[in-house]
C-alpha cells in the first residue's frame, strides 16, 4: 500500500468497512469508522466556519479522546496545519506556543475556555473540546453541513507542527509534512505486519509523535481497532490483553506491567506484538518481560523530527539494548562529532538520517534549522550511536543536554534557568539520574548563596507556576559548588555519578515514585 495521506488512507478504509469499529472506548459508546468519517466532515466544517484556511494552525490543548483524534483528521481535511499540545504546559508556555505560531483557532480544555477566550490575542478563536464528546467546538460542528471535499494537499504540504524544547530552553516547532507521516506510515504498517486484523491498545498521550503519529495513524491507515484509553494504567492494559493483539508503549508501561504477578504466557496468547520507544528500554526489563509472557518486546527508535528511523525485526532476532535496523527508505550513518566524516561500521559518534521521513525544518527558525543539517543533508539527531556487525544500531548516549523521563523530554536549560532566577540561587544545573519507574529522573542540583533560606519545597514552589508537572525536579539537592572542567563548563557526568543511587528502590512501590 502507498499512502498519500493518512487523511486519504483513512477515508479508504471507511469506504472498505464502514461498519467496523474504529474506537472501543470503555465507558463510552464505540465509534465505527463511518461515524468517525461523519464526524472528520463536521468538524471541518466547524474549522471552516472559525476562519480556517489552508495552511492555517489550529493549536489543541485539550484531554485525550476520539474526538481530537478526529480533529486532526478534520484539519487535514481542510489542509489545516494540527499543533498538538502537552496538557501538562501552563499558560506561560501556552502563551509562547501561540506568540510563536500564530494559530487561526485555539481549542482548549471546556474548563479553560472563558480564560483563554479573554488572554488570547484578537486574531485567535478559541473553542473547546471536552473528553465527554463535549464543548463548544462540536456544538458548532452539529450546527453545519460537513465539508465532504478534501482539499487537495502535495506531500509538502505541512500536516502538523509539534514543539520540541531546545538545548538552548527555546521551545522549536518541527514541521512535518503529509509525506514524512504518509512514507513513514506505510514503512511501519509492513515492518511491523499491521493490518485490518489488529487491535491495539492506545494508552499513550497523542499530543506527541508516539501516540499520534506511530499508533494512532497506524490503526487508521491500516483500519485497525483501537481500544482508545484515557492514559495508561497497568491493570487496565492487562485487563484488555485478552481482547486485544498489540500494545505500543513508552518503557514506563513496560517497567510497570513486569512487577504484576497477572503478566502471563496466558494473559498475553492473543497479543502479537509489544513495541517499546522514545526512551531506552532496560535489557532487565526487556529480559523480564520475556520470561513472564514468552514475547520479545520489539524496540524501535524515532524522534519528533524524523519520525521513525530504526525498528528491530519482526522477523528474526529482536536484541535487548538495541534499535535494530533503518526502516524501508532511511539512510542511518555514524559520524565522527567533531569533524562529522562517516565512521567504520563498529565506531560509535553522532547518529545522523535522512529520508522521507525527515522534517523540514522548525518553524520561522531557518537559521536553527540549517545548523542541524549536514551540507548532503543528513539531520544530526543530537544521539549517539554505534552499528554492530550484524547491522544493528545501538543508542550508547546523547550528544544532547536532554532528559527524558517516562518518555517525555525535559531540556535542563530550560529549568535552570527558571531556578537561576529564584532569590538565592548562585546557579543550578539540572541532570538526569536513573529512575525505575520513569527511566530518568529530572533532579536538580543547586548552589545557594549563604546565609539563603532555600530547600527543596521553596525552589520548587518558586519555579513550579510556569512549568509543566513533568519537567520539574523530582528532588533538588543543594551543593557547595558544580564541578566544572578546565574550561569551566559544569561537568554533569560527574553529577551522575556523584548521585547515580539517589532513585534506587523507588519502583518498588508499585510503580510509583516516592519522591514528589
Ligand atoms: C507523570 N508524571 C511524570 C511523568 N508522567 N513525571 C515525570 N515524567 C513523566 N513522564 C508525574 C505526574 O504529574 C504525577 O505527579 C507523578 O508523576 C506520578 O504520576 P503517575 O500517575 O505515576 O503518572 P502517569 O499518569 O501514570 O504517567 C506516567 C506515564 C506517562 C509514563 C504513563 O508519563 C506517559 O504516558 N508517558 C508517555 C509519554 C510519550 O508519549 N512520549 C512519546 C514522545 S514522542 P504528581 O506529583 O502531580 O502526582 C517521542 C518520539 C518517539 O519521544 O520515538 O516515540
Ligand atoms: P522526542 O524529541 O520527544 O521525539 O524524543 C526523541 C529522542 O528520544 C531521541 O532523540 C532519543 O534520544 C530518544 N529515543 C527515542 N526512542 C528511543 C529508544 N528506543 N532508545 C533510546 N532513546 C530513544
Amino acid at each position: 500500500m502507498t499512502i498519500h495521506t493518512i487523511h486519504d488512507a483513512f477515508c479508504q478504509r471507511v469506504k472498505a468497512a464502514p461498519d467496523k469499529t474504529m474506537a472501543e472506548r470503555p465507558g463510552q459508546a464505540s465509534l465505527t469508522f463511518a461515524e468517525g468519517l461523519s464526524g472528520v466532515g463536521s468538524l471541518a466544517a466547524a474549522l471552516v466556519a472559525r476562519g480556517v484556511v489552508k495552511g492555517d494552525r489550529v493549536a489543541v490543548q485539550v484531554d485525550k479522546s476520539v474526538e481530537a483524534l478526529l480533529l486532526c483528521l478534520a484539519c487535514q481535511r481542510v489542509g489545516a496545519i494540527f499543533l498538538p499540545l502537552n496538557t501538562g504546559y501552563t499558560a506561560s508556555e501556552i502563551d509562547y506556543f501561540v506568540g510563536d505560531a500564530e494559530p487561526r483557532l485555539f481549542v482548549c480544555r471546556p474548563e479553560d475556555l472563558e480564560r483563554l477566550r479573554t488572554a488570547m490575542p484578537g486574531t485567535v478563536a478559541v473553542e473547546s473540546l471536552g473528553a465527554r464528546a463535549d464543548g463548544t467546538l462540536l456544538d458548532l460542528a452539529a450546527s453545519l453541513s460537513p465539508v465532504t471535499q478534501a482539499t487537495p494537499v502535495s506531500h509538502d504540504d505541512l500536516a502538523a507542527i509539534l514543539y520540541t524544547s531546545g538545548t538552548t530552553g527555546r521551545p522549536k516547532g518541527a514541521m512535518l509534512s503529509h509525506g514524512n507521516l504518509a512514507t513513514n506510515c506505510d514503512a511501519l504498517l509492513t515492518a511491523w505486519r499491521f493490518t485490518d486484523q489488529d487491535k491495539l491498545i492506545h494508552a499513550l498521550p497523542i499530543f506527541h509523535t508516539h501516540g499520534l503519529f506511530v499508533a494512532a495513524n497506524m490503526s487508521l491507515a491500516a483500519g485497525a481497532t483501537m481500544i482508545f484509553l484515557e492514559k495508561f494504567d497497568a491493570d487496565t492494559v492487562l485487563d484488555l490483553m485478552p481482547d486485544a493483539t498489540v500494545l505500543m508503549g513508552v518503557p514506563t508501561f513496560y517497567s510497570r506491567l513486569v512487577q504484576s504477578d497477572r503478566l502471563t504466557a496466558d494473559r498475553v496468547s492473543n497479543m502479537r506484538l509489544f513495541i517499546s520507544g522514545s526512551a531506552p528500554l532496560l535489557a532487565d526489563v526487556h529480559l523480564a518481560f520475556r520470561a513472564a509472557t514468552g514475547h520479545a518486546i520489539l524496540e524501535r527508535y524515532g524522534m519528533t523530527e524524523t519520525c521513525m528511523i530504526t525498528s528491530n525485526p519482526y522477523e528474526g532476532d529482536r536484541r535487548a539494548g538495541t534499535v535494530g535496523f533503518p526502516l524501508q527508505d532511511v539512510e542511518v550513518r555514524i559520524a565522527n562529532r567533531e569533524d562529522g566524516t562517516v565512521l567504520a561500521q563498529g565506531e560509535t559518534g553522532a547518529i545522523q538520517v535522512k529520508g522521507p521521513n525527515v522534517f523540514g525544518g522548525y518553524w520561522r527558525m531557518p537559521e536553527k534549522t540549517a545548523s542541524e543539517f549536514t551540507d548532503d543533508g543528513f539531520f544530526i539527531t543530537g544521539d549517539l550511536g554505534r552499528f554492530d556487525a550484524e547491522g544493528y544500531l545501538h543508542i550508547v548516549g546523547r550528544d544532547k543536554d536532554l532528559v527524558i523521563s517516562g518518555g517525555y523530554n525535559v531540556y535542563p536549560k530550560e529549568i535552570e534557568q527558571l531556578i537561576d532566577e529564584v532569590p538565592g540561587v548562585v546557579e543550578s544545573a539540572v541532570i538526569g539520574l536513573p529512575h525505575p519507574d520513569f527511566g530518568e529522573a529530572v533532579t536538580a542540583v543547586v548552589v545557594a548563596q549563604a546565609g539563603a533560606e532555600l530547600d527543596e519545597a521553596s525552589v520548587i514552589a518558586a519555579i513550579s507556576a510556569g512549568l509543566a508537572r513533568y519537567k520539574q525536579p523530582k528532588q533538588v539537592l543543594f551543593a557547595d559548588a558544580l564541578p566544572r572542567n578546565v574550561m569551566g563548563k559544569v561537568q554533569k557526568n560527574v553529577l551522575r555519578d556523584t548521585h547515580a543511587g539517589l532513585y534506587k528502590g523507588e519502583g518498588e512501590l508499585s510503580g510509583r515514585s516516592r519522591s514528589r
